[in-house]
């Protein structure tokens, strides 16, 4: 039995010596090693060899058994290894090369500016508010103190929405000012209030440099008792102080707009200058800002506040015109036509 172990060991190694690939590695595997292997049957017969050869057979088969694992083994890893190699040098890897930068966005300059504009009066206890930009003739217009066919509705020209209607409040428009947004903020709230919104509106215009068809507004609204219009200037030249991280002046001029009376436009000094008088200013020291006054009994009582009781101020100005103004923009439409190499810039 001895010899015959000998036998399959060398039998076994000598097989071994020829193997090219690792499929006939596993078939020789389970020739010799398997369940039903050669050495597997030949061990079968220990049992039957008398108890003075059993010890050495035993040791001796157990010694060839583990050399013929361990050298299946060493082969097979060595066919892994050499399949590997292949592999990778036919999907080379460079690691060497540098890598494909992928292109960084970053925040557009109106939702900068917006973000500012938000946190200043959010710091002065206002609440950020939103409205549908796809609006009612009711809340655009109607609510707003405009009737229909009143001459003020030529003021903004206006989106119609075709086959659009709101069953009780008339056709649909795309929103030409965030004003809408003040009826539906009493409605919902009632008074005292003190919101911001800001928000994109729709004008049906001819495009040039300081017009665009769509833009962006930032509505003011506080309803509050004895309130008055010192606030206002009061707010605004905090505000606008603390956009520029200097002191800005206010003054306001006679202005209308339906749904305020009185109605104002609201100017800031011009800080390029110093109100001595640029280009930028058309050398009057004051730069033209928003239009804003004091909220009109007809648009509180639409909102159901009640005039003897609250009264209060609006504003609307134009973000994308500040935006213009703070980056030195000559041209509002270079602000969303979508052109990487300008708006990479800020
Ligand atoms: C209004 O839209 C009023 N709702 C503002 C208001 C609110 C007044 C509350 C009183 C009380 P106006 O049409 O002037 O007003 O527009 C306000 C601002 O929007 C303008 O000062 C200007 O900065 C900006 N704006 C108007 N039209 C355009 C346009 N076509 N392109 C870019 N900005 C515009």
């Amino acid at each position: 039995m001895k010899d015959q172990l000998e036998k399959i060991k060398k039998d076994a190694l000598e097989a071994l010596n020829k193997i090219k690939d690792i499929d006939a590695l596993k078939n020789l595997e389970v020739k010799f090693l398997g369940r039903k292997g050669l050495l597997t049957n030949l061990l079968r017969g220990v049992k039957d060899l008398s108890p003075a050869e059993k010890p050495l057979i035993g040791k001796l088969s157990n010694t060839i058994k583990v050399d013929l694992e361990q050298a299946f083994a060493t082969l097979g890893q060595k066919f892994e290894t050499e399949k590997l190699e292949k592999e990778l040098k036919k999907d080379f890897f460079d690691t060497t090369i540098p890598g494909t930068a992928r292109p960084l966005g970053h925040i557009h300059p109106l939702s900068q500016v917006q973000e500012e504009v938000e946190r200043i009066f959010n710091q002065m206890g206002f609440a950020i508010m939103d409205g549908p930009e796809v609006e009612s003739e009711y809340y655009n217009f109607e609510g707003l103190n405009i009737p229909k066919d009143h001459p003020a509705r030529d003021m903004q020209d206006t989106f119609f929405l075709k086959d659009k209607n709101d069953k009780d409040h008339g056709r649909m428009v795309l929103r030409t000012h965030t004003s809408p947004v003040q009826v539906r903020t009493m409605e919902k709230y009632g008074a005292p209030l003190r919101v911001i919104v800001p928000g994109r509106v729709f004008r049906y215009e001819a495009t040039d440099a300081s017009h665009d068809t769509t833009f962006y507004q930032v509505e003011g609204l506080l309803i509050d008792k004895n309130i008055s219009l010192s606030h206002l200037k009061g707010v605004m030249a905090e505000f606008l102080t603390r956009l520029f991280g200097k002191p800005v002046k206010v003054r306001f001029r006679p202005g209308y707009f339906p749904f305020v009376e009185p109605g104002l436009e609201l100017d800031f000094s011009c800080l390029l200058c110093g109100e001595k008088g640029c280009r930028v200013c058309k050398h009057t020291g004051w730069i033209e800002f928003m239009g804003a006054g004091m909220v009109h009994e007809n648009v509180l009582k639409a909102g159901g506040v009640d005039p003897k009781e609250y009264q209060g101020w609006a504003f609307g100005f134009g973000l994308t015109r500040l935006v213009m103004m703070r980056y030195g923009i000559d041209d509002i439409r270079l602000l969303t036509n979508g052109d990487q190499r300008f708006i990479k810039q800020f």
